[in-house]
């Protein structure tokens, strides 16, 4: 059987059988592939406030927030009623002047101001705020995307927003880098208020879910899907998601929401095991995490077969689950290190697992960003985290007897940062 050139430049090509010369063509892969981030809240330029980007932005990030309230006197309703700048402030005096900035997000500020040449142990913004207000949009985005070595990101859009619903009606997305991901939190997590949201919009519906009102709710995604044209449908759940469930959530899902992303032939993401507002005080930064249930991933994707199925735990507890159902279900996909998981010692132990049970099928990571040059840090931390994680993996199967090669250590690189999510939008 004659193989292919790819297949026989990666059979033919040298063994990497040296420690440093394996690193190096790792450390070369994982830093030069570009990736594409799989789940963002970041915009681009035309959708206006929702565009974030600077100092002020970087530093009101809930990360930081949350880790300010833990080393000032400042409660959270004199907080609220600083200005952006005033709450910027006061987090960069609290956590990088009077304290040390170890946390992840701290750390993460820090390397985006090196990144740019500025400077991290400044005793205040005047520097940093002069260097980002001097920045032109267009080229700051390009050069942004270049230094974090991705190619496209996948935006989060809800269209019962009401910054974004007429940014849509007036065209949407100009710039294709950025790509969109149909939301659906409110839909499927508050029913009641999505009621009111989807008559505001047009469509008739009554809060108990007769067949007529099914109907409305999927003329409305079909709608949705037309205008934004995403590359998959979304939703977060709770820890204490349930499927099958007798509420308005799993009739949703059973009877509209999966048959339209079969329909569209729409990969559906679940983000699960996030409880919202645990301390209502801290407004978006006071969301925590529960143990969720995994076997109820398991029920949808086994009575849906048809359905590709992108699926990220927020609690650690859930990954070793998420990994082995992986194994039983070709139509799940595992996805990055979320949120309070996006930290070196988990990010490494979670993509450790993942290559030991799955091999490299699976999304390495997505960023979450809120602010664009968060795109900085958090791929500059994760790839380094994977240059060790997949340098000992290679090194293991060298110790087993067979070497890798140059071309080999690239596919898999490419895999982990696009191909499976490429391959997985477009396998229907
Ligand atoms: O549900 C989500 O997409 C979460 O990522 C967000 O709600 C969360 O606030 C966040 O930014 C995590 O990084
Ligand atoms: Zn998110």
């Amino acid at each position: 059987m004659a193989i292919s050139e790819t297949e026989s430049s990666i059979v033919h090509a040298p063994f990497l059988k040296n420690a440093g010369e394996l690193w190096r063509e790792v450390e070369a892969a994982v830093n030069t592939t570009p990736a594409i981030d799989v789940h963002t809240h970041i915009f681009p330029p035309e959708f206006d406030e929702l565009y974030r980007y600077g100092i002020d932005e970087l530093l009101t990030y809930h990360y930081l927030i949350a880790e300010t309230f833990r080393s000032t006197t400042v409660t959270p309703q004199a907080f609220w009623q600083m200005t952006r700048a005033e709450q910027a402030d006061l987090v960069w005096a609290t956590l990088f002047v009077d304290n040390t900035p170890l946390s992840e997000a701290t750390r993460g500020i820090v390397t985006v101001l090196d990144a740019f040449g500025l400077d991290p142990r400044a005793p205040d913004l005047r520097e940093a705020r002069a260097f980002f207000r001097s920045q032109d949009c267009a080229s700051h985005l390009d050069r942004v995307l270049d230094m974090a070595c991705v190619d496209d990101v996948v935006m989060t859009n809800d269209p019962f927003d009401d910054c974004e619903v007429p940014i849509w009606a007036g065209g949407g997305v100009r710039d294709h880098r950025f790509r969109a991901s149909l939301r659906m939190d409110g839909l499927l997590n508050d029913w009641p208020g999505a009621v009111q949201r989807l008559a505001d919009q047009g469509f008739k519906v009554e809060p108990m879910l007769g067949a007529a009102t099914c109907d409305e709710v999927r003329r409305f995604l079909d709608k949705w899907i037309r205008r934004m044209e995403p590359v998959y449908m979304a939703v977060s759940l709770p820890d204490d998601f349930r499927y099958p469930g007798d509420d308005a959530r799993s009739r949703l899902l059973r009877e509209v929401v999966l048959p339209t992303a079969e329909a569209h032939g729409l990969a559906f993401a679940l983000m699960v095991g996030v409880r919202r507002g645990v301390n209502p005080a801290l407004r978006s930064a006071g969301d925590g995490v529960g143990r969720a249930d995994v076997s109820a991933l398991e029920r949808l994707c086994g009575e849906n077969l048809g359905v590709r199925f992108l699926a990220t735990f927020l609690s650690l507890e859930n990954q070793h689950e998420l990994c082995v159902s992986a194994r039983k279900f070709g139509n799940l996909m595992p996805f990055g290190c979320w949120w309070f998981l996006n930290n070196p010692s988990l990010v490494s132990d979670i993509t450790r697992e993942r290559l030991e049970l799955l091999g490299p099928s699976f999304i390495f990571q997505h960023s979450d960003a809120r602010v664009l040059e968060q795109l900085v840090y958090k791929w500059r931390h994760s790839r380094s985290l994977l240059v060790h994680v997949l340098f000992e993996a290679y090194e293991r199967l060298l110790a087993s007897g067979r070497a890798v090669t140059r071309e080999e250590v690239a596919r898999d690189v490419r895999r982990l940062f696009s191909g499976n999510f490429r391959a997985w939008l477009q396998k229907s």
